[in-house]
């Protein structure tokens, strides 16, 4: 067997740091080049907690770098959505079958944090402070990173460079020069902001809400359902919340660029409290910082980046958002990263003698899935804000429920496959269709579930899907 090639990957971030963990777990002589100050002096994030979802597939990396007990002792779980009506009602809509199916609630900071310890472990070597700036393609790859603390500039040679800087990736633009990579990016139109419920513990005595003062006199200091992901769906726009291991809550505003309401007129910390104030009444009291908060956090952007092409021959490849950016609705954007951190630290370990063999079979195996999550991501925005008022959605849904309880291993819940299992993306999708004509198929003209011959339904189950594992 050959000697491991010296591995380069640009953007220490999580899919970076995962993947450099996984190679240098493998024996391969691995450097990182971050852009950022190294968040173990800098303090992760500026002191801003933001969080993230993590399901069945995103774990699966974490297990194989070693990574799951120190991780898992980080993270809350969330049983399912709460969901928060207009009136103030709120209900649980339960994710999965049982606790077995759950996602967790992990600070992006500190999971950061784990990976880059993991991976230094490993024998990785992290340069940070190094953003790239650009990239020449010769024999090899020349690039060129700055420093941004100090302005210097500093020179690597390498064979081969891994891109996973990101949705704005600076790798991805010098292959674009050298290979038209076929970039298009679809913008959403909706934008986020960021916001926080802090613990308990923080709010001054006089302003703990009522609601909550039964839970903090226990000593909860979490001011709303702790084990929730929270959502205040609101037709075209909404609010979400995931709780953080010491009691606070990250919301999430996300609403249109344009039109009313919107970032275009919700552009003032006076506009963000009336629109609070009138459809997000709850949540005034939970955010005493909601002006200083609004005024200070910036507004993101939202978009779906598509390529048709994700690596230069034996050069350069990309992974993560870097290569597939999505809409963050279905909370999959880092569980894809970490499959492709799986899948290309194993492909590597198996054919690391011919890179441009390697590069094209990760694009192969991986486009078509990123492609699929892309999609479901898309269609998920729709379906958490409104489809809940369509009747024939109502039914389908209260028949995918009974089918899915008779047929266990066959009708699994379209969700339920992306979530907790980590069969391909586009598996997933297109079993989700078939499902879903099948619904369609046997709801066809019927308004109730007692309408629907049963009988018939499990028959065409059996016939059209498969059982699963
Ligand atoms: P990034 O996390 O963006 O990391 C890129 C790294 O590269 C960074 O460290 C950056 O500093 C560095 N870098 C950038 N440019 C350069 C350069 N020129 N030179 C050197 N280094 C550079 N996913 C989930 O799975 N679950 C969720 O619940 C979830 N919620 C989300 C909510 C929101 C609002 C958003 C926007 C996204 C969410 N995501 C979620 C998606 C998730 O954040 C991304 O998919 C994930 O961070 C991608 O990891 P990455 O390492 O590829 O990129
Ligand atoms: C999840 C978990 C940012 C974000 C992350 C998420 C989810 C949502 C809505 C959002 C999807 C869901 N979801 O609840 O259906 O499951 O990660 Cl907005």
């Amino acid at each position: 067997m050959s000697e491991k090639p010296a591995t380069t990957i640009v953007g220490g971030g999580l899919v970076g740091a995962l993947l450099a963990t996984l190679l240098a777990q493998r024996g391969f002589a691995v450097e990182v080049f971050e852009r950022r100050p190294d968040p173990r002096q800098a303090g992760y994030a500026g002191g801003r907690s933001i969080n993230l979802a993590l399901a069945e597939r995103g774990l699966h990396g974490l297990r194989l770098a070693g990574l799951t007990e120190e991780v898992m002792d980080l993270a809350v779980m969330m049983r399912g959505r709460m969901v928060h009506h207009r009136d103030g009602r709120t209900e649980l809509l339960r994710y999965g079958r049982d606790d077995s199916e759950v996602i967790w609630s992990i600070s992006r900071g500190r999971l950061n944090i784990a990976l880059i310890d993991a991976a230094e472990r490993a024998g990785a070597r992290f340069h940070f402070s190094r953003r790239l700036e650009a990239a020449e393609f010769g024999d090899g790859v020349h690039l060129r990173f700055r420093d941004d603390q100090d302005g210097s500039l500093h020179e690597h040679a390498a064979a081969f460079a891994l891109g996973a800087d990101g949705a704005g990736s600076a790798l991805r633009a010098a292959m674009n020069l050298e290979l038209p990579l076929g970039e298009r990016i679809e913008e959403l139109g909706h934008g986020y902001k960021e916001l926080e419920i802090p613990a308990l513990t923080e709010f001054a005595t006089n302003a703990v809400p009522a609601e909550a003062a039964a839970a903090l006199a226990r000593g909860d200091p979490f001011a709303i359902e702790r084990n929730a992901l929270h959502i205040w769906p609101r037709g075209n726009y909404m609010c979400i919340a995931l709780p953080n291991a010491e009691g606070s809550f990250t919301v999430t505003l996300f609403l249109p660029s344009q039109g009313d309401p919107s970032f275009a007129t919700v552009d003032t910390p006076a506009a963000a409290r009336a629109l609070f104030e009138r459809e997000f009444a709850d949540l005034v009291p939970l955010i005493p910082e909601l002006d200083a908060d609004f005024a200070a956090n910036p507004v993101g952007v939202l978009a779906t980046l598509y390529l048709d092409r994700w690596h230069l021959d034996r050069r350069a490849l990309l992974l993560g958002d870097a290569a597939h950016a999505i809409v963050p609705f279905h909370g999959q954007g880092m569980n894809c990263g970490f499959e492709d951190a799986v899948e290309l630290a194993e492909l590597l370990e198996a054919h690391h003698d011919d890179l441009a063999w390697t590069f094209a079979e990760f694009e192969r195996r991986r486009r078509p899935n990123a492609e699929a999550i892309a999609r479901m991501a898309l269609e998920n925005y729709v379906e958490m804000r409104d489809s809940v008022a369509d009747a024939g959605f109502l039914l389908r849904r209260e028949l995918g429920r009974a089918l899915a309880e008779r047929h266990p291993q066959r009708f699994v819940p379209r969700y339920s496959m992306v979530t907790f299992t980590r069969m391909p993306y586009a598996q997933a999708f297109a079993r989700g269709a078939t499902q879903d004509a099948l619904l369609r198929e046997l709801t066809e003209g019927k308004s109730r579930l007692d309408e629907v011959d049963l009988a018939r339904a499990d028959e065409r189950v059996r016939e059209r899907l498969t059982p699963l594992a």
